[in-house]
């Protein structure tokens, strides 16, 4: 796929999961990628922190070939990691506010992958699009157990952000089935859910309630 096609797929995507290797055994990690997949997630996030970069490639490689086997496939990013991306396959890369700036990371993705920036804040969101991020991140919305040590960041951050921003905003942060409608009526029409959707015990049936919770918002 071309940078274009990517980012085309990205304006149309809505549900955004992450695959965070804290909340799943490793011998359960290409079947949680494979119900991701069947509960109609549009973005697979890899999120390996700590691990070692031959474990993130043999990972990686292995949910790429999850993800070719089908036919309506999510866009694969992976956290941090720009230079393990062509490795992997890789859609795109994801990087934090501490990370590597958002052009150093697309050289060493190459520059036809997508690279999304984490913002916690308005000022942070508009300098990540003006750093050339094709998506933020926003958040977190609420306190969440898989980002301890960040503040909250407050709902009313959503609406100030789609007014001055223009690329893909994705809400993040203690999303889950609960919030999720006062994160829509904040004006969220993007979300990232991870631990609420690794602990369901059924991820398809949970990613079809988010789904069409998203679909009606538009
Ligand atoms: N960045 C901001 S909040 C967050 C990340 C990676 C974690 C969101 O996880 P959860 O479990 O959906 O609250
Ligand atoms: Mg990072």
């Amino acid at each position: 796929m071309t940078l274009s096609e990517r980012r085309v797929a990205l304006e149309q995507a809505r549900f955004y999961a992450i695959l965070d290797t804290g909340y799943v055994a490793p011998d359960r990690l290409f079947a949680v990628a494979a119900d991701i997949v069947q509960c109609g997630a549009d973005i697979l996030q890899l999120r390996a922190k700590g691990w070692a970069r031959s474990e993130i490639v043999r990972v990686g490689q292995g949910v790429r070939e999850i993800l070719d086997g089908v036919a309506r496939r999510p866009l694969f990013i992976l956290n941090d990691h720009p230079g393990l991306a062509e490795e992997i396959g890789a859609d795109g890369v994801h990087v934090g506010q501490d990370d590597l700036p958002v052009g150093t990371a697309r050289e060493q993705a190459g520059d036809q992958r997508l690279v999304g920036k984490s913002t916690h804040s308005l000022d942070q969101a508009m300098a990540a699009e003006r750093e050339g991020a094709d998506y933020i991140g926003v958040g977190p919305l609420f306190a969440t157990p898989t980002k301890p040590d960040y503040l909250p960041v407050g709902l009313q951050l959503i609406a100030q952000v789609a007014e001055r921003v223009h690329v893909p905003q994705f809400c993040i942060g203690g999303v889950n089935g609960t919030t999720l409608p006062e994160v829509l009526a904040a004006g969220a029409r993007r979300v990232v859910i991870v631990s609420d959707l690794l602990r369901s015990t059924d991820i398809p049936a949970y990613g079809a309630r988010i789904r069409e919770a998203l679909q009606r918002r538009g």
